[in-house]
């Protein structure tokens, strides 16, 4: 039979299937060939013996938290308390976008800012959205919640920027914890081996927050320049086709930042991230 692996506890699996889920075991040949089943994958499994049999192949999978074939990431980003960070959102969408994670951008604590703050952060939401992505507030609670449906979902962002608070307002069954410091540094609750995915708006949802791919080192500038997709919208336009946007003349990305088409920030967080 297929399934999908929606929670592993040390070395159970839960196997949904059908609408039914099966407790299974994986089997040593995972470990000779140093696959571990994750969350989220695709798997054969024998719904007699209980056990995996096959891992199908992965489109994508994460370390933290540990799930395979992620659809997308919802960067939750706070503007205020910790304070908006376009740097770390770039990162972030870069990150995701090379993961082949569909990046979904939605704002919090928008209600602490001023009138005057709201007026300075309204146009990057709006650039964000202008260049294609899914952006939303957290007070879109009608919209996000059809974000959810059959796809695997994360959810990542700095502590305290709302993730917690945002999942048990799309469900309020859920009850986890705000504002909790042991569990954001990874005590108390989570110090076994346990994921899972929620069953949220017909679909799911990873159950520990976290995006660890954090770092950009493993990636190569070109690798980089490729994740910021309005760099490719006019990338054909650049005198060398090899351009990387920043020392070479005749390039079209750094004349669409002087004239305002391209945001200052994005490409400041571009030059940051090749130079590292
Ligand atoms: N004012 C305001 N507070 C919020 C908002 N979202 C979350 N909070 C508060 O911010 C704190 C941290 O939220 P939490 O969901 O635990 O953040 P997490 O670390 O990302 O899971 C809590 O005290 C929440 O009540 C928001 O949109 N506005
Ligand atoms: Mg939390
Ligand atoms: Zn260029």
């Amino acid at each position: 039979m297929q399934g999908i692996i929606i929670k592993c506890i040390s070395n159970d699996y839960t196997v949904l299937a059908n609408d039914r889920t099966y407790i299974c075991k994986s089997r040593g040949k995972f470990r000779k060939l140093k696959i571990t089943p994750l969350v989220g994958d695709q798997v054969l499994f024998d719904s007699e013996q209980k056990y995996i049999l096959d891992v199908l192949p992965r489109k994508n999978e994460l370390v933290r938290p540990p799930v395979a074939n992620i659809n997308q990431a919802i960067l939750i980003t706070s503007v205020k308390h910790p304070h908006f960070s376009s740097h770390l959102l770039d990162k972030l969408i870069t990150m995701v976008e090379f993961n082949r994670i569909t990046p979904i951008i939605c704002f919090t604590k928008l209600d602490l800012l001023s009138e005057t703050e709201l007026q300075e952060i309204e146009p990057i939401i709006q650039y964000y959205k202008k260049i294609g992505y899914q952006v939303y507030k957290n007070t879109d609670l009608k919209q996000l919640k059809k974000i959810f449906e059959h796809k695997i979902s994360v959810f990542t962002g700095q502590t305290g920027a709302g993730k917690s608070t945002l999942l048990n307002h799309l469900d309020t069954n859920l009850n986890i914890k705000t504002n909790d410091i042991s569990y954001a540094l990874g005590r108390g609750k989570h110090t076994t081996r346990h994921t899972e995915l929620l069953h949220i708006e017909n679909g799911w949802v990873a159950d520990t927050p976290g995006f660890s791919a954090l770092s950009l080192d493993e990636l190569s500038p070109s690798e980089i320049r490729d994740q910021f997709v309005e760099f490719n919208t006019y990338r054909d336009l650049c005198k060398y086709k090899d351009c990387m946007h920043h020392k070479e003349d005749h390039c079209m990305i750094k004349e669409k930042v002087s004239d305002g088409t391209i945001l200052k920030s994005r490409y400041e967080n571009y030059l940051k991230f090749i130079e590292k």
